[in-house]
């Protein structure tokens, strides 16, 4: 089995434990985080996920999966962020109320941290509420919204409605993401923004970073 392999089955089996021995010697043996996260552990979340599709895996295989998903990250987030770079700008983040899918989330905002974003991440349930509230604290212009359900991913479109309707609005760039949406979805809601996978999402949020800046 190949190195890479192993870490897929070991995020499949919720082998917390063999994930985290796994990814500590890949990067003693000097394999970057990238590689480890993309060809090894990213992969085993796809697969499981289709099986759960399948109706061949449950809830407690997925919360698992998740578990050692997070261990592995947890090891990897300081090198995906040590850049050293000054802060790019501000970006408010978080899953939309009623989804409490994360790791794709935690995912783009390690990147963004990593390409020098500043990002103040709300978690997961946030409402139309907190967004604006966090805009209005933190004097960032650039909000991310992520969502896995079909049914909460219906319910962005008037979370975007109601952050327009605040005094600064307007003025917001609006970039959301999530296995469930696509680029026309996207656009359909009024958002300024939309990206696949994490390192495209990054390309995306300075896009948006340039273009709003005066
Ligand atoms: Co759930 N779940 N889940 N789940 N889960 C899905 C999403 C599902 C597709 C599985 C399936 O049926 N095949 C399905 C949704 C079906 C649908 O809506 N049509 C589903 C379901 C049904 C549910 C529950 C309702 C199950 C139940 O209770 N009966 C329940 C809902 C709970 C809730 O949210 N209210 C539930 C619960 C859970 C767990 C708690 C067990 C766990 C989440 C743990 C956690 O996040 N802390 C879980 C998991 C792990 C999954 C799957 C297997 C994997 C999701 C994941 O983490 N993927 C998922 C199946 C799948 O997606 N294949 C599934 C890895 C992650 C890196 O990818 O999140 O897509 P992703 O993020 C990507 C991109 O989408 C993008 O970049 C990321 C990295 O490249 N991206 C952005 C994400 N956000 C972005 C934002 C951006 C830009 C890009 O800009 C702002």
């Amino acid at each position: 089995m190949s190195r890479n392999q192993e870490l897929t089955e070991g995020i499949i089996r919720g082998d917390r434990e063999n994930v985290i021995r796994l990814v500590r010697e890949d990067l003693e043996a000097g394999r970057g985080p990238v590689p480890i996260l993309n060809e090894g552990l990213s992969p085993g979340m796809e697969k499981l996920g289709d099986q759960f599709g399948r109706g061949e895996v449950f809830i407690p295989e997925l919360m698992a999966a998740s578990k050692a998903m997070n261990a592995a990250m947890e090891i990897l987030r300081p090198l995906l962020e040590a850049t050293g770079v000054e802060p790019l700008g501000k970006v408010v983040m978080g899953t939309v109320k009623g989804d409490m899918h994360d790791i794709g989330k935690n995912l783009v905002c390690m990147m963004l941290r990593g390409a020098g974003f500043d990002v103040i991440d709300l978690g997961v349930n946030t409402s139309a509420e907190q967004f604006i509230e966090a805009l209005e604290n933190s004097g960032a212009r650039i909000l991310g919204m992520s969502a896995l359900l079909t049914t909460t991913m219906n319910r962005m479109g008037a979370i975007i409605e109601t952050i327009r309707k605040a005094s600064f609005g307007e003025e917001v760039g609006i970039m959301v993401g999530g296995a469930p949406l696509d680029e026309i979805f996207a656009a359909n809601i009024g958002a300024n923004g939309y990206a696949k996978e994490a390192p495209l999402a990054v390309e995306r949020f300075k896009e948006l970073h340039a273009a709003l800046r005066p």
